[in-house]
């Protein structure tokens, strides 16, 4: 998917909703364990009861690879089952030597028809670029986490005062382009996304953090927004488990529509 056509979508819906699919045998509804392949029911009823307000699903690999090979069936089917005008990211936060990076590519980009994934930056250039080779595709890089741990590496300075998470997004932005290159930038960083968005302004940035880890979504679209929205802001406990019962469909659906209608508040609002 192309750029300008995330952005009509975007216009279309009024959202930059992105969809986190964590989905938990431990936390779906119980009634779902009768069924064949329960977290594949459990995703497909997320995805129909919310793909009127998502512009993108992102579903969290560690949560299929969890249960063998049959969660990696899970997936295709779960990616093949995401409507195709819905940008999808592969959350995989993958990233190796050259060679390794590109069969990983291959992996999400060809076996699977994923329009992006998350890519980690410490093993530098040639583990990123060859996610970069493949048209129409995109990589999420990490710049600025949601989790506590970011403060471990990515606030470091160096000797001139500038934090590791500057550097990736300075020297990144030499190996792609807004047109196939976004960020990571955490919900929870507050103020620190405008410093983000000042180091990367015609970027995408995937914002998680909001929902249950409690970022704000109207700090992160004053902060962030840019002239083409440039935000994905995905929320995945928040929705998908809004309900543990037989109605946890439609209270998924509830509160995505829920955000989708603060986002359209917050289009009205920046754009
Ligand atoms: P909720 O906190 O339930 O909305 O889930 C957040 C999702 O975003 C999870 O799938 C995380 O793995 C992912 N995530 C973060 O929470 N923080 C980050 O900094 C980066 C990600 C990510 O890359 O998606």
């Amino acid at each position: 998917m192309t750029r300008s056509e995330l952005f009509a979508q975007i216009q279309q819906k009024s959202s930059f909703l992105c969809v986190g699919l964590d989905p938990d045998l431990e936390k779906i509804p119980r009634h779902l364990l009768a069924e064949p392949d329960p977290i594949f029911s459990f995703c497909k009823a997320i995805i129909e009861e919310t793909a009127d307000f998502a512009v993108a699903y992102k579903p969290n690999i560690a949560f299929f690879e969890a249960m063998g090979s049959k969660g990696w069936d899970t997936l295709a089917k779960v990616e093949e089952l995401i409507p195709a005008d819905i940008f999808t990211i592969a959350d995989a936060k993958r990233g190796d030597i050259g060679n390794t990076s590109k069969l990983y590519a291959k992996a999400f980009f060809e076996s699977m028809d994923f329009d992006s994934i998350t890519v980690a930056p410490y093993m530098g250039e040639d583990s990123v670029t060859p996610f970069l080779e493949f048209e129409n595709k995109w990589v999420i890089l990490l710049a600025l986490t949601s989790n506590k741990g970011s403060l471990d590496f990515q606030l470091i300075q160096d000797q001139n005062g500038k934090a590791l998470y500057q550097s990736v997004l300075e020297k990144s932005q030499a190996w792609g382009t807004p047109d196939n290159l976004m960020y990571v930038v955490g919900a929870t960083r507050g103020e620190l996304i405008g410093e983000v968005r000042k180091a990367a302004p015609e970027h995408f940035f995937l914002v998680p953090g909001v929902g249950a880890q409690g970022g704000s979504l109207s700090e992160v679209a004053k902060y962030g927004m840019n002239s083409s929205c440039g935000l994905l802001v995905n929320s995945s406990r928040g929705i998908i488990y809004a309900s543990n019962e037989k109605d946890f469909g439609k209270a998924a659906r509830k509160e995505a529509e829920k955000l989708q209608l603060e986002m359209k508040e917050l289009l009205d609002k920046y754009l």
